[in-house]
């Protein structure tokens, strides 16, 4: 009878091996990333540690449970020893227990605090969580990143084809996990991220980084990380922001700081104003389909909540049967759903004009 059990016991723990190896093998999907700053690395090997304890206290503790349910049951006659109020033993099962959280939670306060100390940045960048992208604000340089990024705003939008998520094209290696204008960062340089949203809240989420800190409407959180590799890095928003919050990845861009300040002087000059926003407006300047795809898509190209699909003339027509003047002022201004610019407060006026007139043509 023991003999069968202790075979049947064998028999689970040998099928249980061929997947535990199998794990082992492919554990780079199973486990955490591999981490690329110091506070990720504390997170990593503090979730190793945390796990071994558990493991150690579960296996002694369901191998006392087996070996007394086998060896002390009834039917062999065993007679149960009797051990109440033994003082000895309270003592030993409260102090060990103690022991052991004062172990975990030491380095764990020692990370949580590493973690938050966000003091003398590099660097400084705002985030801020739209529905549904990010936006990136390079705040302030420090040292020799001094003035070298300053100002420079990006948003950065899926670039995961429409066709990969219907369906109908097979996915890519990145799918919704890319983005047009990725976040780019130079390598071994503090940088301080302010977190905020425009809408609802978002989470901005780098698990290599070791950062998940929630975006929240109208307050301002921080976070820190130092990378020490230059790479891609992906993530994603963790905090469910409606009918699109799987299609907000982040990816950062790290590089050497050569090469940060050489994107960095390209994009200032793409930021600057080449006219006013007023004259780009009258000149019809602004770009109607970069803007339409950039901000206003988000709603117009499945028409979501009031937005009139793109393209849909029967929904158009009573729109732009009451001028191209009062629509350009909707969008300027916003109406009912629609924020302002499409929530976009930095974007010229001239582009979101474009823009209006590019959707009203496509509905004609
Ligand atoms: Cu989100």
């Amino acid at each position: 009878m023991i003999k069968t059990l202790f075979q049947k016991i064998g028999a689970g723990a040998l099928t249980m091996l061929v997947p535990g190896m199998l794990w082992a093998q492919d554990r780079a999907k199973w486990n955490f990333q591999e981490p690329h700053t110091s506070v990720a690395r504390e997170m990593y090997d503090l979730h190793t540690i945390v796990l071994v304890i558990c493991v150690v206290i579960c296996v002694g503790v369901f191998g006392a449970m087996v070996y007394s349910i086998v060896y002390h049951r009834k039917s062999i006659g065993h007679k149960a020893a009797h051990f109440h109020e033994n003082t000895t033993v309270e003592i030993l099962w409260t102090v060990i227990p103690i022991f052991i959280l004062i172990g975990m939670a030491l380095p764990a306060t020692k990370s949580v605090l590493a973690m938050r100390d966000t003091s003398s940045p590099d660097m400084t960048i705002k985030v801020t969580g739209y529905q549904w992208k990010w936006g990136y604000e390079y705040l302030k340089g420090e040292g020799d990143l001094a003035g070298i990024a300053d100002g420079v705003q990006l948003f950065s939008v899926l670039s995961t084809p429409r066709e990969q998520i219907y369906g109908n094209e097979p996915k890519g290696e990145n799918y919704l996990l890319e983005v047009d204008t990725p976040l780019v960062v130079p390598v071994g340089k503090k940088v301080r991220v302010l977190l905020t949203a425009n809408d609802v809240i978002h989470a901005w989420w780098v698990p290599a980084f070791g950062v998940k800190q929630d975006a929240v409407p109208g307050f301002i959180r921080d976070s820190w990380f130092k990378v020490d590799k230059p790479g891609i890095y992906r993530g994603q928003c963790a905090e469910l922001c409606g009918k699109e919050h799987g299609f907000m990845p982040i990816v950062v861009e790290v590089v050497e700081p050569a090469k940060f300040a050489e994107w960095a002087g390209k994009h200032k000059t793409a930021a600057a104003p080449v006219a006013s926003t007023a004259a780009v407006a009258a000149a019809g300047g602004g770009d109607g389909k970069g803007t339409y795809e950039k901000v206003c898509s988000v709603c117009h190209a499945s028409g979501v909540a009031g937005a009139p699909k793109f393209g849909d003339k029967v929904a158009w027509k009573p729109r732009i049967a009451t001028g191209a003047d009062a629509l350009h002022n909707s969008a300027l201004k916003g109406k009912n759903a629609m924020p302002p610019k499409g929530g976009m407060a930095d974007l010229p006026d001239g582009d979101v004009v474009a823009a209006v007139d590019y959707m009203m043509k496509a509905a004609k």
